[in-house]
C-alpha cells in the first residue's frame, strides 16, 4: 500500500525531495478533497520541509466519520483480546521503529531526540498495558435483589470516537486516545495537530501494518477551524476526546454538549513544585531543571512554579541559575543537546511576550529572558531558559499557563504557605513535593488540589497505566491513561436474567 509520494521542493538551498502525506481513510491514503495542503517544517531549522500534508476540511471529516460508522459494525463485535493482539503486534513493530520515528519526531517537533524516544516509548508503553486490557475489561457481576435472578453490568463501545491531538507529545498523547478507544471495541477519527501529524501517522501506519482493518482509524490532518471543529459538531460521533488549550477546551465541550457527546477535555496547567528546607537540594535542582525545561518547558505538567522555603531559597535560586545559565540549547537531533526551540513563531512570540510582562509586573529576572537568533539559532525558533525569581504568586507569570522555558521561582513560609500558593491558580494538573518529611509529604499527598502530586520527583514523569488529568481549569472530570480510558471510552450496560420463570418485582416483591 503506498502511504505516501514524493516531490521535488527546494530544502535546504538544494533540491531534494520532500514527501506529500495523504489522509487515511477507510484503509486508503487519499488527497483532501479540495486538493489543498501544507508544510510541516522544522523547527529547530525551518529551511527543513519534514513533510506536506493534507489540508482537510469538512468534507473529509465527513468521509472520515462514515468510514469509522461502517467499521464500527464489525469491529465491535471482534472479541476483545483478538482486538487486543493486533494492539500488542503493533507494541512489537514500534520497537523495530522507534529510532527512526523518534529522529522523525525531533524533526517535526524539536524536542530532543531522548526525549522523542520517550515518546515513543509510551506509546509501546501504552500499547503493551492496553493489550492487557483486552483481556480484562472488567465489570461486576452481583447478586439480584430477588431470588433467581442473575445481575451485571458489561463494558460496550460507543461509537464513532473523535479525537484531537497537541503537538508537545505527537505520538503518546494520541496512543492515549486511539488504543484504549479501539480495544474497546470502538472506531476513531483522529485529527493531529498541525504542527506534528507525522508522529500520528508514523503510529496509524504501524496499527494498520499489524493489520488493522480499514475504517477503524482514520487520520485527517489540518487545523482546528476547517477539520477539528466539523468533527467535534459531527452527528454521528459519539465521543470527543481533547488535549489543548483551556479556551479552546472551553468551545469544544460545550459544542460537544449540544449533541450530548461524551467529552475528556485534558487542558492545561501551572504546575508547582515545593521545596521545603530539609529537602536534598542538589535532588530538587535537577528535578526542578528536568521538570521545568525538558521539552523546552512545552508539557502541561512542566514544572513552571518553584515554591522554595526561605531557609534555603538563596542557595536554591544560585544553583538553580547556575545550571539553567549551562543548558546546551539547539537542535535536538544533536545528541550534546538539552533544549530544543519553541514548537512555532507564534509559541515564541508568546514566551518572550510573557518575559516582557514578568518584568513589568516586578519580578526579578535572573537567566535568559532573549531569543536565540544568531548563527546556527538563526533558522530556528530557540530562547534562552529564563528564571524569574521574587515572584508574587498573584503575578500573571505565575497564574497563567505560558508553555515555554520560563521558570518563576516564589518564596515561601512554610508547607501551609506554600499549599496555599499551589492551590491558588485556576488549573490542578500535576504537583511536586521535596522533603524528607514524611509527614510533610502526607499532609501534602492530601492537601495539593491536583490530579497528580509527585513526592521527591518533579511535575513531569507520568507514566501510562496510572491516571492522568487534573481539577479545575485542567479537564471535566474525565482521566486518560489506566482505568481512566477504559471508563471512558466504554458505557456500562447493566443486565438482568431472570430465571425464576415468573415475574418478579423488583423493589415490590420483598417476600413480606
Ligand atoms: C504533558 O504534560 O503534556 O508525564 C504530557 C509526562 C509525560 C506526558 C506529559 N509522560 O511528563
Amino acid at each position: 500500500m503506498a502511504t505516501d509520494t514524493l516531490i521535488s521542493a527546494p530544502m535546504l538551498g538544494s533540491k531534494t525531495k520532500t514527501r506529500v502525506y495523504k489522509n487515511f481513510i477507510d484503509g486508503e491514503w487519499v488527497e483532501s478533497s479540495s486538493g489543498e495542503t501544507f508544510e510541516n517544517r522544522n523547527p529547530a531549522d525551518t529551511r527543513d520541509v519534514v513533510g506536506i500534508f493534507q489540508k482537510s476540511n469538512a468534507a473529509d471529516v465527513n468521509a472520515a466519520v462514515e468510514a469509522a460508522k461502517q467499521a464500527f459494525k464489525k469491529w465491535r463485535l471482534m472479541p476483545a483480546p483478538r482486538r487486543a493482539e493486533l494492539v500488542f503486534r503493533a507494541a512489537e513493530m514500534l520497537i523495530e521503529r522507534k529510532e527512526d520515528y523518534a529522529r522523525e519526531m525531533t524533526r517535526e517537533m524539536g524536542k530532543i531526540l531522548k526525549e522523542t524516544r520517550g515518546d515513543v516509548q509510551e506509546a509501546i508503553d501504552c500499547a503493551y498495558y492496553m493489550a492487557g486490557e483486552g483481556r480484562r475489561l472488567f465489570g461486576p457481576t452481583t447478586p439480584s435483589e430477588l431470588p433467581n435472578k442473575f445481575a451485571m453490568a458489561v463494558r460496550q463501545p460507543i461509537g464513532v470516537c473523535g479525537m484531537i491531538a497537541p503537538w508537545n507529545f505527537p505520538m503518546a498523547i494520541p496512543s492515549w486516545k486511539l488504543l484504549p478507544a479501539i480495544v474497546c471495541g470502538n472506531t476513531c477519527v483522529i485529527k493531529p495537530a498541525q504542527d506534528t501529524p507525522l508522529s500520528t501517522f508514523n503510529l496509524v501506519r504501524t496499527l494498520a501494518d499489524a493489520g488493522l482493518p480499514k475504517g477503524v482509524i482514520n487520520v485527517v490532518a489540518g487545523f482546528g477551524p476547517d477539520a477539528g471543529a466539523p468533527l467535534v459538531e459531527h452527528s454521528d460521533v459519539s465521543a470527543i476526546s481533547f488535549t489543548g488549550s483551556s479556551a479552546v477546551g472551553r468551545n469544544v465541550g460545550m459544542t460537544a454538549a449540544k449533541s450530548f457527546k461524551h467529552c475528556s477535555l485534558e487542558l492545561g496547567g501551572k504546575n508547582p513544585m515545593i521545596v521545603l528546607d530539609d529537602a536534598n537540594l542538589d535532588l530538587a535542582v535537577e528535578g526542578a531543571l528536568w521538570g521545568g525545561f525538558g521539552t523546552t518547558g512545552q508539557r502541561c505538567t512542566a514544572t513552571s512554579r518553584i515554591l522554595v522555603q526561605k531557609g534555603v531559597y538563596s542557595e536554591f535560586v544560585e544553583s538553580y541559575v547556575e545550571r539553567a545559565q549551562s543548558l546546551m540549547v539547539g537542535n535536538g537531533l544533536d545528541e550534546s543537546t538539552e533544549m530544543g526551540p519553541a514548537i512555532n513563531e507564534r509559541q515564541l512570540t508568546s514566551d518572550l511576550n510573557y518575559v516582557e510582562i514578568g518584568r513589568s509586573e516586578g519580578a526579578k529576572i535572573v537567566c535568559g529572558g532573549n531569543r536565540l537568533d544568531d548563527g546556527e539559532y538563526r533558522h530556528g525558533y530557540f530562547m534562552q531558559p529564563t528564571v524569574f525569581t521574587d515572584v508574587d504568586p498573584r503575578m500573571r507569570i505565575a497564574q497563567e499557563e505560558i508553555f515555554g522555558p520560563v521558570v518563576s521561582i516564589i518564596p515561601c513560609e512554610n508547607l501551609e504557605n506554600a499549599i496555599e500558593i499551589a492551590n491558588g491558580i485556576e488549573y490542578g494538573l500535576s504537583s511536586s513535593l521535596y522533603t524528607k518529611d514524611v509527614n510533610k509529604a502526607f499532609a501534602a499527598m492530601r492537601d495539593l488540589y491536583a490530579g497528580i502530586t509527585y513526592i521527591n520527583a518533579p511535575t513531569i514523569g507520568a507514566e501510562v497505566h496510572l491516571p492522568f488529568g487534573g481539577v479545575k481549569a485542567t479537564g471535566n472530570g474525565h482521566r486518560e491513561g489506566g482505568l481512566g480510558a477504559i471508563d471512558f471510552y466504554t458505557e456500562w450496560k447493566a443486565i438482568y436474567v431472570d430465571y425464576s420463570d415468573r415475574l418478579q418485582k423488583a423493589q415490590i416483591d420483598r417476600g413480606e
